[in-house]
């Protein structure tokens, strides 16, 4: 009986394979997969000093398959390992900063990497489901507000630029191969797990460095930008019920609402009881960049409609959580101390 149940129960679980499984979406996704009954394959890339940090609660749950998305090869062989029911593309150059600096790796990757991706699929598991995790920076110089799925792209750096094409050849491949894929058309997502370099991360690290006396100061860009921020979690949950639908298609998942840089920075100097906050931050030029995205906020009522998402965290929670956060883990030595430039 009990065998029987294991071999149905070895039938039916899905299987998927993400990249970028070491990342912060990817890290949450593994965990939500798992948490639904998944087997989970995970792509990493080899790095002279491994990076599996985020994926420290599942290490043993995951199967991690060597690849790159600069490799044909290496992702053909990573889709026929896992043979997945539903493959989600996570894995960029995912900082704007860096684009403009790296401009044709981030090409490669970013944008030529999800074509590679695609190519794999096709060869090797068509019936497969794809994810494409596109992006809110293809909206870049925008027109209107709030932005939706028809909202022109107007991209404004490398990164933009190479998110448009891998978003373009998603569509081509469902119209032309009868691929099932999907763009999740996600704004700015953060949470404890943020790449360091992102503003909401270097604010509540550069914060909570500040409170325990390891730094007098954060060094900042354009403050008066504006984002729409979620909570990193929550839009993981939308990846997957965008692969859940019987038809694919293209969503933005956003919270609404837009608050600046200068907000952040506010809230999560509150957060940590430091007054006089403008005292501890520079503003300075090597922050800026060539060219700025000014002010995003989204519209994610398709989503709500069509998928039943929604996102619950609110932007001052999300200060709270990764300010709370870095402290916490700064005090614990958990979290390493990191110039804050
Ligand atoms: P992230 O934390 O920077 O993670 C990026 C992941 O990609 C890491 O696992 C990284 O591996 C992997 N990667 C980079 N280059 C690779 C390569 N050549 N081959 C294989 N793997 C490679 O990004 P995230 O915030 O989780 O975002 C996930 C995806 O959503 C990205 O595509 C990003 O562009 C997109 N996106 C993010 C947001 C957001 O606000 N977070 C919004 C819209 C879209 P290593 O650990 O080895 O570096
Ligand atoms: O910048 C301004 C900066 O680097 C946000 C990625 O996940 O979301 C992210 O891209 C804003 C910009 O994120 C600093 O100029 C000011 O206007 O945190 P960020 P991003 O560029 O919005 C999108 C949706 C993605 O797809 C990307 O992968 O903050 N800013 N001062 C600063 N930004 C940084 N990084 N550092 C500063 O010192």
């Amino acid at each position: 009986m009990v065998k029987a149940r294991a071999r149905f129960q070895a039938r039916v679980a899905k299987s998927a394979l993400i990249s970028g499984i070491t990342g912060q979406d990817g890290s949450y996704l593994a965990e939500l997969l798992l948490s639904k009954g998944y087997t989970v394959f995970g792509l990493v890339r080899r790095l002279s000093v491994p990076n599996l940090g985020n994926l420290r609660p599942i290490a043993e749950r995951v199967t991690l398959i060597d690849g790159d998305l600069m490799d044909q090869s290496s992702l053909n062989a990573a889709v026929q390992k896992a043979a997945p029911d539903e493959v989600y593309n996570l894995a960029a150059q995912s900082f704007v900063g860096t684009s403009f600096v790296q401009p044709v790796l981030t090409g490669e990757i970013t944008g030529l990497g999800v074509l590679r991706i695609l190519e794999a699929v096709r060869a090797h598991a068509p019936h497969a489901r794809v994810y494409q995790a596109s992006s809110s920076e293809m909206f870049g110089h925008v027109d209107r507000e709030p932005q939706d799925e028809m909202t022109p792209f107007h991209p404004r750096s490398p990164y933009g630029v190479a998110k448009v094409y891998g978003y373009w050849a998603c569509i081509n491949y469902r119209e032309a191969h009868g691929l099932f894929v999907a763009n999740g058309i996600l704004f700015n997502h953060e949470s404890e797990r943020r790449g360091f370099e992102f503003v909401t991360r270097k604010i509540s690290h550069g914060v909570a460095m500040i409170h325990v006396g390891r730094a007098k100061t954060i060094s900042l860009g354009n403050l008066e930008a504006k984002r729409d921020w979620g909570y990193a979690p929550e839009y993981v949950d939308m990846m997957w019920r965008m692969l859940q639908q019987d038809i694919p298609g293209d969503f933005v998942g956003a919270t609404g609402e837009a608050h600046s840089v200068e907000e952040f920075a506010a809230a999560a100097f509150e957060v940590a009881g430091i007054e006089d906050w403008k005292k501890h931050v520079v503003v300075d030029e090597k922050n800026f960049r060539p060219a700025e995205v000014y002010n995003l906020r989204g519209n994610p009522a398709k989503a709500k409609r069509a998928l039943g998402w929604e996102p619950r965290t609110k932007f001052h929670d999300l200060v709270r959580i990764m300010v709370e956060a870095d402290i916490a883990g700064l005090q614990a030595g958990t979290i390493p101390v990191r110039p804050v430039s």
